[in-house]
């Protein structure tokens, strides 16, 4: 393939919030969760280990202000430490979302991250990014530029079509 086709394929892979939340940091599931991106073979490129402010969380939800259960997820989310992660990929934001199940436990399938690990709406555990657009919002709120990095994974002719 010709060197710009690829530049530009590469330019198409996008990326991705990803968060534990902290029922899955409680619970010891960091490790597993992150296992399932890295296995995919989505790129990691940026991550942090922090105890979220309320006025974070308003912020990250912000659409979902007006919610009944809006003042018990942000008491939820800011209740312990989480891990928020970008990934990046080929169509890593709906395959990711793919991958972390329906946002309630009940709906969730087996063998997605929710449909496997947890129950319940208010306790699923995992974060991630709807549409491009969001995860360019949440990737602001939660890193600086400097802090997600690109780099070249050593497999990377392994996982991609050259
Ligand atoms: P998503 O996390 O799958 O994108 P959203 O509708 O954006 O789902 O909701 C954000 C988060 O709010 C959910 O992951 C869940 O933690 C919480 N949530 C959503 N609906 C309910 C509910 O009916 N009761 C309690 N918490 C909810
Ligand atoms: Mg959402």
């Amino acid at each position: 393939m010709a060197a710009y086709v690829a530049r530009a394929m590469a330019e198409a892979r996008e990326r991705t919030f990803i968060m534990v939340k902290p029922d899955g940091v409680q619970r010891g599931l960091v490790g597993k969760i992150i296992k399932r991106f890295e296995s995919k073979g989505f790129k990691l490129v940026a991550l942090k280990f922090t105890w979220p402010s309320e006025e974070l969380l308003k912020k990250h939800y912000a659409d979902l202000a007006t919610k009944p259960f809006f003042p018990g997820l942000v008491k939820y989310m800011s209740s312990g430490p989480v891990v928020p992660m970008v990934w990046e990929g080929l169509n890593v934001v709906k395959t990711g979302r793919v991958m972390l199940g329906a946002t309630n436990p009940a709906d969730s399938a087996p063998g997605t991250i929710r449909g496997d690990l947890c129950i319940q709406v208010g306790r699923n555990i995992i974060h991630g990014s709807d549409s491009v657009e969001s995860a360019k919002k949440e990737i602001g709120l939660w890193f600086t530029e400097k802090e997600v990095i690109n780099w070249k994974p050593a497999n990377e002719g392994w996982v991609y079509e050259d």
